[in-house]
């Protein structure tokens, strides 16, 4: 965690030792939402580096789309997940070699947090004790290389092949103390891992288009998991779909709207260092009850710092609106996007 504090320390150095001069034609929405993953490309030779702070939180649980109380999975499982905190730094760094190609690489550490409802059977006659614990894990999470690609460029719009490959450099054997591991730290669910395990690529397009007081796009990602990892098990595939419309406002400023859906699958296979006995206590060990479906609406500002074109600062806040999952699962509530992004 030093190296990345350092690392954090020498890009804001390097934001604030910056002395490029302002370009007047460089929108702050020539950039999609800060929430978006590479929506745009750089001129040949340029560099970007950013730094994302991302925030996500659970809270409740649905079965399908109808909300399931604590009681309710108490009744089937001695566990019930309460809520739950993801938190992501990301450093992102992009180059472009030539026009039609921009590099990216994106390394995440994560942290995350987990409240459970525990019940134990007292002795006979005796009534069921109720008891609350939390689980946390944190470390470096999935590194994402790849590239996008201009397919088709017009005056006002360009087409965009995005193609890249996570690589499995996060955890999947995270372990703390749990209400039933006896003062013992033992591995965690699925859901509260740093990493996938796996080779995944993620193909997708992106489109955007320019106009002379708006501007809009669109994009689509697929996260396709490529092998098995070393704990027999695969998470889902994913697929993500999401457009934005923005408007220039105040000289550097832009506002956005964006919508996305995504959809993922169920955890295929079952970790082989989770007991079997498990996925019977609590519904995050059940690797059948992983996946879902949800729909997002965010909003979000753009601002480039005036004097130096090239520094943006951005938010998004997403909030979600339609959640259908294979519960009982922690529904997600909204999530937070802060970032900085540095041409050159
Ligand atoms: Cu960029």
């Amino acid at each position: 965690m030093l190296l990345f504090r350092s690392l954090f320390i020498s890009l804001f150095a390097l934001l604030f030792c910056s002395t490029v001069l302002a370009d007047a034609s460089i929108r702050a929405d020539s950039h999609g939402p800060v929430g978006v993953m590479g929506d745009h490309m750089h001129k040949e030779g340029e560099w970007m580096f950013s730094y994302r702070y991302m925030q996500m939180e659970m809270d409740g649980n649905l079965d399908g789309s109808n909300n399931l109380s604590t009681d309710e999975i108490l009744q089937d499982y001695s566990v019930a997940p309460e809520n739950m905190t993801m938190e992501m730094h990301m450093l992102g760094a992009m180059y472009a070699p030539s026009n039609d190609l921009t590099l990216m690489l994106m390394v995440p550490v994560i942290s995350n947090k987990m409240d459970h409802s525990m019940q134990m059977m007292g002795g006979m006659g005796m009534m069921p004790m109720r008891s609350v614990f939390t689980t946390e894990t944190d470390g470096l999470g999935d590194i994402k290389v790849g590239g996008l690609y201009r397919l088709k460029q017009t005056s006002n719009s360009t087409l965009i092949l995005n193609l890249s490959l996570s690589l499995p450099t996060g955890s999947i054997d995270e372990k703390d103390v749990t209400g039933m591991s006896m003062g013992d730290k033992v591995i965690l669910p699925y859901s509260m891992q740093v990493g996938s395990g796996t080779y995944d690529l993620r193909p997708g397009v992106t489109y955007n288009n320019h106009q002379p007081t708006y501007s809009w796009g669109a994009q689509t990602i697929a996260t396709l998991r490529l092998d098995e990892n070393d704990n027999d098990y695969s998470l889902g595939d994913r697929i993500m779909m999401t457009a934005w419309y923005a408007r220039p406002f105040a000289k550097s400023f832009s506002w956005s709207v964006r919508g996305a859906y995504e959809y993922w699958d169920d955890v295929d296979g079952e970790s082989s260092k989770l007991s079997p006995m498990m996925k019977n206590m609590v519904p995050t060990a059940d690797p059948d009850l992983r996946g879902g479906q949800r729909v997002d609406i965010a909003a979000g500002v753009n601002w480039i710092i005036p004097g130096s074109a090239t520094n943006r600062l951005a938010v998004e806040f997403i909030r979600s609106v339609y959640q259908d999952l294979n519960g009982p699962q922690l529904e997600t509530d909204y999530s937070l996007v802060l970032g900085w992004q540095l041409s050159l």
